[in-house]
């Protein structure tokens, strides 16, 4: 090499210090200037009113439950993703490096994410049973629509504490799952990894108010809400990819 190559790498490599000041984080670009408005998740607009999934779902626990609990941890993400200066904007790629992360962008990310897809997994005038692919990739998995019901009620009520019970898709498979707390299934530190097309949210705010310690009753009914065109449509996305 060189003088002039080597004061000319050395430029670079001075100038690269200069553009790029602050720490990496899984190699996302963080920036001293981001703001909220870089990195807002949003909350998915609900396509049914509060007192659709009647009787159900009480129309005070989807109010609260949608308003208070989805849009606290929607706004606590957001600013977390601010305060870190993480301007990372897929969230499944934040997922799946979760245990690099600060616990607040786990739960709150968690709980961002999560809800969204339980608002989109139910619908007024709903249950039944699915059809087409799912129905068929539900018995080869399960035995049958109703084994696969019991298995995934037993993993929502034998979650200890504060959960999720999720359906997913792993290796092209369905497979049954729980979570604790606001985990996902696309978490790295998730104890069964795969991506989520059906969930339940088993937090007592989900059904204390109608159900109040009767979380069995409130898994029970659930499946008169659940919106099994939307669950199919989840379930191709997840086996096409
Ligand atoms: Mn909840």
């Amino acid at each position: 090499m060189n003088k002039r190559t080597f004061l000319k790498n050395t430029a670079i490599l001075g100038l690269g210090g200069i553009v790029v000041p602050t720490i990496s984080l899984q190699g996302n670009f963080i920036s001293k200037n981001t703001t909220l408005d870089d990195v807002a998740f949003k909350q998915t607009p609900l396509t049914y009113a509060f007192n659709a999934l009647e009787p159900t779902i009480d129309a005070a626990t989807m109010e609260i439950h949608y308003t208070k609990h989805h849009a606290a941890y929607t706004k606590n993400f957001n600013t977390m993703l601010t305060e870190q200066h993480i301007l990372e904007k897929d969230i499944i790629t934040i997922f799946k490096n979760i245990s690099k992360y600060p616990a607040g962008v786990r739960n709150n990310g968690g709980g961002f994410y999560n809800h969204n897809l339980y608002w989109s997994v139910m619908a007024p005038n709903a249950g039944g049973e699915p059809t087409g692919e799912l129905a068929k990739a539900i018995s080869q998995s399960f035995g049958s629509f109703a084994k696969f019901k019991e298995d995934f009620s037993k993993a929502a009520a034998g979650r200890f504490g504060s959960g999720w019970a999720w359906l997913i898709v792993k290796d092209k498979k369905l497979a049954i799952s729980s979570t604790p707390n606001q985990d996902n299934p696309f978490m790295d530190l998730a104890e069964i990894q795969g991506v989520p097309i059906f969930c339940i949210d088993v937090w007592e705010h989900a059904y204390y108010l109608k159900y109040q310690n009767r979380r069995a009753d409130y898994i029970g009914a659930y499946w008169n809400v659940v919106n099994w065109k939307q669950v199919s449509d989840n379930f191709q996305k997840a086996v096409g990819v």
